[in-house]
């Protein structure tokens, strides 16, 4: 299976980052982790992504904050899927890194989810290794309908409380 890439432009966005981290091994997906900045280490981002395919990663996950160009900058330098975290941080509540990684340039596209969204950008990444994947996939729908039963579940208390 290919590995998923996770890499976060500081340790700081690692409590949330790691969120990732145990879905993809809940999932028992290959991955690894690292920390480039595409301000502070721009080489060592490059250097990562130009060799990604060839080391093999089907799926790059970029999560970073504030003038987040990370996930945008790992885009231009390889056509393997790019996602984005745009990160919460305290000034502007992650509306900066939500602009900054969403609003790409027509030709290299990031797929952004939500700010802090470190759950949907590797159960997306799982989402499309599962392409090529069917017990990917099988547990994927597993997955859904189990986090399906879970809300019925609630719905069904809330009912008999109220709507007697
Ligand atoms: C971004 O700047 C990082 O991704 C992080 O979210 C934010 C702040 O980084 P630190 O100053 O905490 O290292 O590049």
């Amino acid at each position: 299976m290919k590995k998923v890439a996770i890499i976060m432009g500081s340790d700081s966005d690692l409590p949330v980052v790691s969120k990732a981290a145990d879905t993809l091994k809940d999932f028992g997906v290959p991955f690894e982790v690292h920390i480039f900045s595409a301000h502070r280490t721009p080489v060592e981002a490059r250097d990562f992504t130009v060799n990604a395919r060839e080391n093999g990663f089907g799926v790059i996950i970029a999560a970073a904050g504030m003038a987040a160009h990370l996930a945008g900058a790992i885009a231009a330098n390889t056509t393997l899927p790019v996602i984005g975290i745009p990160m919460k941080s305290k000034y502007l509540d992650g509306i900066d890194a939500l602009l900054s990684t969403v609003q790409m340039p027509s030709g290299i596209p990031v797929a952004t989810v939500a700010i802090d969204g470190a759950v949907n950008a590797a159960l997306l990444s799982i989402e499309i290794l599962a392409l090529s994947d069917e017990t990917l996939a099988k547990k994927l729908q597993d997955k859904r309908n189990s986090d399906t039963a879970k809300v019925l579940e609630k719905n069904a208390a809330v009912e008999a409380q109220f709507n007697s």
